[in-house]
């Protein structure tokens, strides 16, 4: 009917940023184009997470990779393609990653970017087939354009990026981000190789009914985070854990809900990433009518000072957020 062809559910990621550049005429399509680059990465990434259980049975086959490498673990493959991808792609000038220590130079000084990534998302979840994910967050570079570019490009704070996102390698493969004007999900058709926009326009509900924690660390956790959880269970609702961020984000921002990684005695600055773990995510939940918090501070303000640093992490549905963030306050 008119309004199924009228509506933009069902059009290609690239033909839908091409569309979203198209509203801006005077931007140089280099977003745009950094954009693609990353869900091209995701694409490949999909594609060695879809076989990864193959990996033994070809092994044995004496089967090398089509690149002639040796088998490595997914992580350390997906680092290495998600570079490449935006080595190749120019936009990039620098990347850091969950898995690299230093500043990664692409050797594009004149691309106008900075991408901080997590390139698989929930290592615990990756040999045992269950969702893992991809977390990016990119920033206009702060360095001079032509010149190296610098730590500080990356220190810039949560507030300064201008896209996140991540791709979720589930029963589906997803890709979700933000320009700061909403967040649209695409879906992964894999037959045909493409992204179709699914999600136009993803809304947090206001409330949810779960929480999402490791409660193994229940004995760890603050009085004032037990007090929450408390209260969660006492009106039923209902815990969900799967120990791979992305995933736990994505169902609670479709059903409303509260993932919590707060501070620990044996990890006092809680274990998830600032730079490419909680500032995508919360920027993403913000955009979402959510929120994330460290505790007492909205994760976006939070003063980012080194590249692998840690925060506690609070986010999802802004009422359940905000309760939580109460009894956070009561108690410090
Ligand atoms: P990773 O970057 O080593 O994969 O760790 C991050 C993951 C998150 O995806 C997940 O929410 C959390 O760690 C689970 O940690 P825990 O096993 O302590 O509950
Ligand atoms: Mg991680």
């Amino acid at each position: 009917n008119e309004n199924a062809i009228a509506s933009p559910v069902g059009i290609t990621l690239d033909r839908y940023i091409k569309r979203k550049q198209s509203e801006f005429p005077f931007a140089s399509g280099e977003l745009s184009q950094l954009l693609r680059d990353i869900a091209l990465a995701g694409k490949i990434i999909n594609r060695e997470v879809n076989r990864a259980g193959l990996i033994d049975i070809t092994g044995a086959f004496g089967n090398q990779n089509v690149q002639g490498e040796q088998q490595q673990k997914l992580d350390v493959v997906a680092n290495i393609r998600f570079i490449r991808a935006l080595k190749n792609g120019g936009e990039a000038c620098a990347i850091i990653s969950e898995e690299t220590d230093e500043v990664i130079l692409t050797g594009n000084e004149h691309g106008k970017y900075v991408v901080a990534i997590d390139p698989l998302d929930g290592s615990s979840n990756i040999d045992v087939n269950v969702s893992i994910g991809t977390i990016f967050s990119i920033y206009r570079r702060a360095s001079p354009i032509g010149e190296a570019p610098i730590m500080e490009d990356f220190l810039q704070g949560g507030r300064k990026q201008v896209a996140a996102g991540y791709i979720l390698y589930g029963s589906s493969t997803m890709m979700v981000y933000t320009t700061g004007h909403g967040v649209v999900g695409f879906t992964y058709e894999n037959s045909l190789g493409e992204f179709f926009l699914s999600h136009p326009d993803l809304k947090i509900p206001k409330q949810g009914s779960i929480f999402s924690c490791n409660e193994g660390y229940w004995y760890q956790y603050a009085e004032c985070v037990r007090l929450y959880l408390d209260q969660c269970k006492r009106q039923g609702y209902s815990g969900r854990y799967i120990g791979s961020l992305v995933a736990d984000f994505h169902r609670n921002l479709l059903k409303g809900g509260i993932y919590l990684y707060p501070a620990l005695p044996t990890q006092p600055e809680g274990k998830l990433r600032l730079l490419y773990e909680c500032y995508p995510l919360a920027f993403l939940a913000e955009q979402a009518g959510g929120r994330a918090i460290n505790g007492s501070q909205a994760i976006l303000d939070v003063i980012p000072t080194s590249l692998h640093q840690r925060s506690p992490l609070f986010i999802g549905s802004d009422a359940m957020v905000k309760e939580m963030e109460r009894q956070y306050l009561m108690e410090n």
